[in-house]
């Protein structure tokens, strides 16, 4: 095939058309890699770093500590570096639910800036989560010293942020865990300093140094979790109360006092779980309702409680005709939706009457919602139950709970008995604690009396109702009903 000269030229230039458009896309391409690729470094690079706060983050703090105490490990002997945890309280969520993003990422800004520039080279500061930062401090202060700038790591966070427009203050909880004390590695540094700052955000407390009898502890729950579940798990109410027993504590209503005893009023029991595990013989129920409310364990566990102390009361009936039990109630059962129903289903059941039990409700369950709460004691009390404020004292004891919430008794916490003779403050607590439950037409209990001494003292600033080992501790069944069969005439006489 012949193929002439003009032909020819146009292959030619054609190829060239098409090499060079190839050449463009390649050069194009070429651009557009170097472009993604210098877009990667920056966003790798952002990643290690808070784009508000611009602090080095926990991708960078992994990063950073792992390294480095790897090869502090590695010295004969590694010098003591230290964490400090700092945990924004639930104020700072307030802020962030309640103001704009920018405002919010002002007062976070703010906070840090704070740290920044308190620390200064003291230590290597990371924002590891929103409302958290941390501090490495590598030159063996002693814990004294660790404390000391603990202490004013709060000051400086929660001093008042002051912005013209709005004022707030946002306050931390610190944990503090130590190299290679309380951890050889960074995933066991970093989880003591956690456990140390649960324990700080649990309690209320600013500071606090991880200890390993904190780890047993969440150990410990975890184990107790498991053995739980065994014990609880597609049981039937019946086979239920083969692990748990109830005992019985009398709460006493004092008519008056005489020479060698006691005439008495009332007569109500508070119902207490007892754990009957084969390992751990009986379990003290403050760890047992922990470690199930935070199951929800406590839902069937409440169930069969309320269900066979209703059983047992019917069964006393006849024998102790005004008894009448106190039952405590946790808040998830309390806030679950079925609550009433399941009560009404067993007073069917077992024949109660609704006004013969108190359902124990502590302040701090109320806490949570407190609209919803309301109703409910509303639903409760039309039903006929009646409404105790268990550990009124402790929390946070508003007068105004005892107002918003229509409840038929207070119990007072054993704070207020223990070293009643000696403190004066106290015994004018106690009567203004009693004049106003008389003015809310509210029973009052008080808890803790151990000492006759306490009882005749409490007597006389005007309390009636009372609950403590001085009368009796905790007991099971058959005790109990020989307490109650020592009581008859209502008369309990002195111990010798
Ligand atoms: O039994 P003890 O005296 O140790 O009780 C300790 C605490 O455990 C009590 O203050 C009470 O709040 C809680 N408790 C005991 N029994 C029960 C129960 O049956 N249900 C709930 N929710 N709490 C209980
Ligand atoms: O908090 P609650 O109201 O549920 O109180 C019951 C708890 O108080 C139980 O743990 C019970 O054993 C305990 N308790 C009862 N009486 C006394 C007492 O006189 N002294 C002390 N220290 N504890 C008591
Ligand atoms: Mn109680």
């Amino acid at each position: 095939m012949s193929v002439d000269n003009e032909e020819a030229a146009e292959i030619i230039n054609n190829l060239r058309n098409e090499r060079d458009t190839l050449l463009e896309k390649i050069r194009s391409l070429m651009i557009r890699l170097e472009h993604a690729e210098r877009r990667q470094q920056n966003s790798s690079l952002m990643m290690l770093y808070d784009e508000v706060t611009g602090l080095p983050n926990h991708h960078k703090m992994d990063r950073d500590i792992g390294s480095m105490l790897w090869d502090f490990f590695k010295l004969p002997k590694p010098p003591k570096i230290s964490v400090l945890l700092i945990k924004l309280d639930e104020n700072f969520n307030h802020v962030r639910q309640a103001f704009n993003p920018d405002v919010f990422n002002n007062i976070l800004s703010t906070l840090a800036e704070r740290l920044k520039l308190m620390l200064d080279t003291r230590g290597l500061l990371y924002h590891p989560r929103l409302d958290e930062f941390a501090v490495f401090i590598f030159d063996s202060i002693s814990d004294h010293d660790l404390a000391g700038l603990a202490y004013d790591i709060r000051d400086n966070i929660s001093g008042t942020i002051d912005n013209q427009v709005y004022r707030v203050k946002v306050g931390c909880n610190i944990g503090i865990a130590s190299f290679p004390e309380d951890g050889l590695n960074k995933r066991m540094l970093l989880s003591s300093a956690d456990i140390a700052l649960s324990y700080a955000v649990g309690r209320g407390a600013d500071v606090v140094f991880f200890s390993e009898d904190m780890r047993q502890k969440v150990i410990g729950n975890l184990e107790m979790q498991n053995d739980l579940l065994s014990a609880i798990e597609v049981k039937t109410l019946f086979e239920l109360s083969e692990n748990f027993t109830l005992y019985f504590q009398p709460i006493i209503t004092v008519d008056n006092i005489v020479e060698d005893g006691i005439n008495c009023e009332d007569f109500k029991a508070e119902v207490l779980i007892r754990w009957k595990d084969p390992n751990r013989g009986s379990v003290l129920p403050r760890n047992l309702i922990e470690v199930a409310e935070e199951t929800g364990l406590i839902l069937p566990i409440g169930r069969w409680l309320l269900k066979a102390s209703m059983m047992k009361l019917s069964e006393w009936r006849r024998e102790y005709f005004n008894l009448k039990l106190s039952i405590n109630i946790s808040p998830r059962q309390f806030f679950n939706r079925g609550f009433t129903e399941e009560l009404r289903v067993i007073l069917n059941e077992t024949g109660v009457r609704a006004d013969d039990i108190y359902l124990e409700i502590t302040e701090s369950c109320l806490f949570n919602d407190q609209d919803y709460a309301s109703e409910e004691i509303k639903k409760l009390s039309d039903m006929g139950f009646k409404i105790t404020l268990d550990d009124f004292g402790t929390g946070y004891s508003s007068l105004g709970y005892l107002n918003k919430f229509k409840t038929d008794t207070v119990k007072i916490d054993k704070i207020f008995i223990e070293g009643l003779s000696e403190e004066g403050k106290k015994r004018e607590l106690i009567k203004s604690i009693v004049k106003i439950g008389h003015e809310l037409d509210l029973d009052v209990v008080f808890e803790g009396i151990e000492e006759l001494e306490q009882l005749k003292e409490a007597y006389s600033l005007g309390c009636r109702t009372f609950q403590g080992y001085f009368f009796s501790r905790p007991l099971p069944v058959e005790e109990f009903e020989q307490f109650m069969n020592g009581c008859k005439e209502n008369y309990i006489a002195f111990p010798d």
